[in-house]
Parts: structure tokens; sequence; C-alpha cells
């Protein structure tokens, strides 16, 4: 390991003097530069987007890092994919890998070079490959109807996902779970200028054989879909066509039927489908407008597909049964009401599909619960985000990561509370920001702003964005990290940028600004009854199953779980499967805008390292001590400094590094402690002095050696 600071930076940012965010930004930009991109923050491994392929990855580097420790190579992803999955097999700790960063920053890559190298380094046989061939395969299927171009990345997950692989006892994968974290669905009826909609879309049209087009009722051409943004229908360099290929095979890999995989088709034909169903002001009746559906063919050709009377569909997405006691009122609605209707029911279908498929896929590599496993986790989930406007998605979405980062200090600082616990070595409370209060602020179960939204979402009267956030402004208005117009004026502090249907979050990475427009909306998620009873009676088998609650028996079941409340417990269950684990983080960080080698900037990277709390993570790592290394590499490297281990040592690893240290240091015991099994060392300068005297020694001896050799000549 190079531990001195030479053209391509410190390898380790817990060895950097001054310690400064400057400093931090200068070493990541000058290791990029190098096109070295990957860092150490003691264990953590900072991944700066190359967009590039570099020749660092594959089986020979494979091979190479599995048979070193850690710090021994240079810092890469593959060592610290050995490091989890060696302390799964050999010291049986179930693993995390936790890899977080924004839109574009390398997370769904660095979490298949994670795959691919727990897959080459693990077990083998027949058996063993047939799995490792369904959980690599899982991937170009959930990228196909998950993932899109956007402005950001032309492969952006609109998903998160966290997947538990499962491995026997002498580390042969057996299966594993995946869970997906909310699907970005507005995507289906509607992108942002410069976006596209998900890729399966433009892969079925692109790629379908006429047989197969003609059978779905499909053209070709991508432009006759109000669905699919007219002016972007083709990524560079992504070959739609040939991609559709691949994850029809990647599903029958993982397991899917012929028959399954033609629903899956029929049910996304059917979602761009509906996106052509023009809906028009039929009629007027006293002054009150109702909407009927203009283009006839369009309905029925969907009707027959779905296996439903074309009337039957038309009635449901144009009117509203709402039941008053036994009675039942049936209200036509206007066009704008019949398109919201129609764009929420292709939502739900798609978001549903996806969902059913996620599940289709865990049928598939389940393991069986009789079973001991050990367990390797990877979460891929979205950064931080801070967009012009934020929404509800905003709000859930930084909610999750500030309780990312909540177990991200804590099982840091645990796991240098343990180590120093192992090592016999007395331990130094640090400092740190605690968010929980910012957790309890969103979470708190009575008092939390998601409990609010429910409250307001469940309350019956008059309830909009506007009384919800009133309520917040009122509970909270004394709220250290809570801020909004009201608070503002009472404290006289005005801040223009702020509108009135605004509230802010002081959250540990940053403040930002909700706007609670359709908050109560997207909380309630509700598809109207007539719309999920029509679906129930669709003959389709898939579309019928992915609507139960459409069963008029389940009618008057309970209401269904906000979006909010399901995110919640949903991340409750994940922090409680991180919590249990040994967590490895992989922070990316994306280097400019524009998706282009070579280009660093400055300004976008400080912001993620600040997000990231890259500086925050070195100090509490570096609170203690900054370096410490077992004892028998530590001999093993410095030992040529010594009269008395060089050229040969009989003695114990510990006195030996004792021998070193003595003669050539006058380090007190703060700068130096000596655990059970490593020796810690507080400063980074002792670090680069010894190898700074190591560099010189080698010098030396190699002159001496020319010198010898010439005198044989
Ligand atoms: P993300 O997962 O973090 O964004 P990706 O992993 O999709 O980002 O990376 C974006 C693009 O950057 C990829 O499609 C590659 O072209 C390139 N890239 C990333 N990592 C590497 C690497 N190690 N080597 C070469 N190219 C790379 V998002 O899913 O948008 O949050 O929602
Ligand atoms: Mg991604």
């Amino acid at each position: 390991m190079t531990l001195r600071e030479d053209s391509v930076g410190v390898e380790d940012l817990v060895l950097l003097e001054p310690l400064e965010a400057e400093s931090m930004l200068r070493n990541l930009q000058l290791r990029y530069e190098n096109r070295e991109i990957y860092t150490y923050i003691g264990n953590v491994l900072v991944s700066v987007n190359p967009y590039q392929q570099l020749p660092i990855y594959g089986p020979e580097l494979i091979a190479k890092y599995q048979e070193c420790t850690f710090y021994e190579l240079k810092p890469h992803i593959y060592a610290l994919a050995n490091m989890a999955y060696q302390s799964l097999t050999s010291r049986d700790r179930d693993q995390c890998i936790l890899i977080t960063g924004e839109s574009g920053a390398g997370k769904t890559e660095a979490s298949k070079l994670v795959m691919s190298y727990v897959a080459a380094v693990c077990g083998k046989g027949e058996q063993v490959n047939s799995v490792k061939e369904q959980l690599l395969q899982s991937n170009p299927v959930l990228e196909a109807f998950g993932n899109a171009k956007t402005i950001r990345n032309d492969n952006s997950s609109r998903f998160g996902k966290y997947m538990d692989i499962e491995f026997d006892f002498k580390g042969s994968p057996l299966g594993g779970v995946i869970t997906n974290y909310l699907l970005e669905k507005s995507r289906v009826v509607k992108q942002l200028k410069g976006e596209r909609n998900f890729h399966i879309f433009y892969q079925l049209l692109a790629g379908a054989d006429a047989q197969l087009l003609k059978t779905l009722k499909l053209e070709r051409d991508t432009s006759g879909y109000a669905y699919l943004n007219r002016e972007v229908s083709r990524v560079d360099g992504m070959d739609d066509a040939s991609n559709f290929q691949s994850v029809q095979s990647a599903m029958t890999v993982i397991g899917f039927s012929e028959k399954e995989i033609r629903w899956v088709l029929e049910v996304t034909a059917l979602v761009l489908k509906l996106g052509n169903v023009e809906l028009s002001d039929e009629f007027q009746a006293n002054g009150i407008s109702a909407s009927g559906i203009s283009d006839g063919r369009g309905v029925q050709e969907i009707g027959e597909m779905m296996g439903l009377d074309s009337k039957e569909l038309e009635r449901a997405l144009c009117s509203r049964t709402m039941a008053t006691g036994k009675e039942k009122v049936v209200t036509a609605l206007n066009v704008v009401q019949a398109q919201y209707a129609r764009d929420a029911l292709a939502k739900n279908i798609y978001s549903r599909l996806f969902n059913w498929i996620v599940n289709r896929i865990n049928e598939s590599i389940k393991v069986g619960t009789g079973e001991k496993k050990k367990v390797m986790g990877v979460l891929d989930i979205y950064g931080f985000e801070i967009l012009e406007d934020n929404s509800f998605e905003q709000f859930v979405i930084n909610y999750c990561n500030e309780k990312l980062q909540q177990v991200f200090i804590e099982l840091t600082l645990k796991e240098e509370q343990e180590e120093y616990k192992n090592e016999g070595i007395p331990w130094k409370k640090v400092d740190y920001f605690d968010n929980g209060i910012i957790c309890n602020l969103i979470e708190h179960n009575q008092r939390g702003i998601l409990a609010m939204l429910d409250e307001e979402c469940l309350r019956p009267g008059v309830v909009s964005d506007t009384t919800f956030l009133a309520k917040l402004n009122q509970l909270f208005s004394n709220h250290d990290y809570y801020e909004s117009k009201v608070t503002q004026n009472a404290q006289r502090q005005y801040d223009h940028t702020m509108g009135l249907s605004c509230f802010r979050i002081c959250h540990y990475a940053g403040k930002v600004t909700y706007n609670v427009n359709s908050f109560i909306d997207k909380n309630n998620d509700l598809l109207f009854r007539d719309l999920s009873q029509a679906m129930w009676k669709a003959k389709h088998p898939l579309l019928r199953s992915l609507f139960p609650e459409g069963d008029p028996k389940q009618a008057s079941r309970k209401r269904p779980p906000t979006a909010g409340a399901q995110f919640k417990s949903s991340v409750a269950v994940l922090m409680k499967n991180l919590y249990a684990k040994n967590p490895n983080y992989i922070r990316c960080i994306k280097p400019n805008e524009h998706q282009k080698q070579g280009q660093f900037s400055w300004e976008l990277v400080a912001t993620q390292t600040r997000y990231l709390g890259l500086l925050e993570n070195v100090r509490v790592r570096r609170a203690g001590y900054a370096f410490r290394q077992g004892y028998r590499p530590f001999l093993e490297r410095y030992r040529l400094l010594s009269r008395s281990t060089w050229p040969r040592w009989n003695g114990g690893d510990r006195e030996g590094v004792e021998k070193i240290l003595g003669e050539l240091t006058t380090c007190t015991s703060e700068e130096i402690t000596f655990g059970k099994t490593k020796i810690f060392i507080k400063s980074p300068k002792t670090l680069f002095f010894l190898e700074e005297q190591r560099r010189l020694r080698i010098q030396q001896l190699a002159t001496l050696i020319q010198k010898i050799y010439r005198g044989w000549r």
C-alpha cells in the first residue's frame, strides 16, 4: 500500500494531512485524473464514476484480489467484495454492502461488480452455477422494467433495490431474496423533456417480431404512443432490440415459463395502449360535463386483450360509484377526472406488474427455510435528492437516506468501539452529529410528519395539502430542523425563495424545501374502486391477479396502508436487516453532470462529499487511531528498518514491532498503542515517516546490491 503522498494522492483519506474538505477534494481529483477511481476511508470504499471502461476488472484481477488482504493492493471494489465474502465464510458473519450516491454516481454498476466478484469466487458445480446464473440474470430483467433514461443517467434505476444473496456453510450460493422500494410510477404516463419511459416499452416495440407485435396489437413506431415521449426514443449506445432478446432469455434462465413471459408482455402492451385511449366531453347535462371514449376501436382491442367487456372498461374509466350507506350512486366523471382515472390505472397496472416480476424472481431464487444460511445483502438505493421542485417522492427518498446515515454513523462507531474492545484499548467518546432528531421529526409514530400526513388522509371532512401544511406549521413551529413561511415570519427571517405551500427540513446533508402539493394524493395512492373491480373481472390471469382488492368479497376490507406508511415500514424492515449484519460501504460519486470521462467538477463533487458525510466519516475513523495493522504484516513491511529485525528476526511479531518503533521513533504511548493483535498509530505523520524511511532504505539496499554486482564483474 502506498502510504506516501505521491503523484496520485493518498489511497486512504484517513491519512490525509491536513484533513479538510479542500484537501479531501484535491486528493480525489488528483486520483481521478490519474484514473484511480477508488479511494478508501478505512474500510469504506469511495468510488468516482470514470464514465469509461477501465482495464481494472475481469477474471485476472479477481484472482489477484482474491489472494490478498484488504490493504495489500490498490483500493478496489474487488478488495471490498473480497473482504465481505471472506468474513462471511471464514468468520461466519452476515454481511451487507451499502451502496449510496446520487443519480448516475455508479451504484448499480458497483452492485453488479460486487455480484460478479462473488459469483466468480464462490463455489463451483452445475447446481451452483445455475443458481449464480439466476441471480445474475435478475439484473437485466429488473433493469428493463425498472430503469429508464433520465437527464442524469441513460440507465437510471427508478426503484430502490435490496438483495440478500444466501450461501451455504461452504460459501456456495443457494439463492436469494430481492426487495424493491418505491418504483417511480409517474414515469409510466409522463416523462420530463429529454427523458424516456421505462426501457421495456422501447425494447418491446423495437425487438418483437412482426407476429408478436400483431398479437399484442402494437405498431412498431414509438411515435404512435401517447405515453412515450415523442422527442427521444433512442439512447446512444443502447440497442433496444437486442436487449429485448436478452431480457427474454434472462427471464427463461430465471424460470419464467413461456406463458408467463407472454403474459408479462401482454400487460406491458396494455399499458401502452391505455395511454392512447382518448377521452372527450361526450355530453353535457345540467351544465355538468361528462366524459366518454372517443376512440372506440382502441378500447375494443384493450377489452379483448384484458378479457373484459369494453363497455365495462369504459364505464370504469368514465364514472365513479360511491356507496352511501346501502345505496350506490354512480356519478359521471368529467374529462379531466377520466383522464386522471385512466392514468392512475396505467400507473397501477405497471407498478403492480413490476412487483409481480420481483415476486416471481424471488419464487425462483428462494431458499428453503430449513437450511442454515449465511447472507450477504446488497443495497442499491437512490441517494439524497435536492431538486428544484421537491415533492413527496423526494421526501421519502431523503427520509430513507437520513435513516441510512444513522445506520452508517452508528455502525461505524460501533465497529470502532468493538475493535478497541477486542484489542483491549480504552475507548474515547467521539463527537458526531446525531441525526436521530431529524429521523424522529419524520417518522415519530404519533407526532412525525408521516403520521400527520396519514392522519390528514384518513380524516373525514375537507382535507387538502394546505390543511396538512397548516398542521405541520403549527406543530413544529419550534422545531430546530423544521422551517416554514409561517415560522420564518414569526422569527422575522424572510426567505423569498420559499413558497407559501412549502416546508423545509434541515437534513443532515443540507436543507431541502418540499412543496406539499399532491402530498395527500400521493400518500393516499387510491385507485377508484370501479377500476380495481373492473380489473378483477378481467379474464387475463396475470392482470386479474394484480388487483385482489377488486374482488367484491374483499370490498369491505380495511383500507390499504398509505404509501408513506408502507414506505416507512419497509424502511424499518430494511434497517433491522442492516443492523443485524456487518456493514461494508461503497460511497459513489458522480464527477460531472455530462456523463463524460475525464471531467471533474469541483463544485459537484464538493456537494456530494457533503451529502455523503465523508469528512465526518474520516473524522470518526480518525478520532482514535488513524492507522491500525496486524503485527505480522506491519513487521514484514518495516523489518528492514531495524538492525534488530533485519536481516533475521527470531522473536515474536509484537516484540519485533516494538523493537522497530523503539529504535526509529520517539513516539509516546498516546501516539502508538499496542493492542492484542494490532498496532494502532494515531497520526498519519508517523506512518509517512516510516514509509519514507522504508523508501530510503530500499534505495540504499538497491545501491548496495548494484555495487556488489559490479564488484563481481
Ligand atoms: P446509479 O445507479 O448510481 O444511478 P449507474 O451505476 O447506472 O448509476 O452508472 C451510470 C453510468 O455510469 C453507467 O451506465 C456507466 O456508463 C457508467 N459507470 C458507472 N460505474 C462505472 C464503472 N465502474 N466503470 C465504467 N463506467 C461506469 V441512478 O440508478 O440514476 O441513482 O437512479
Ligand atoms: Mg442505478
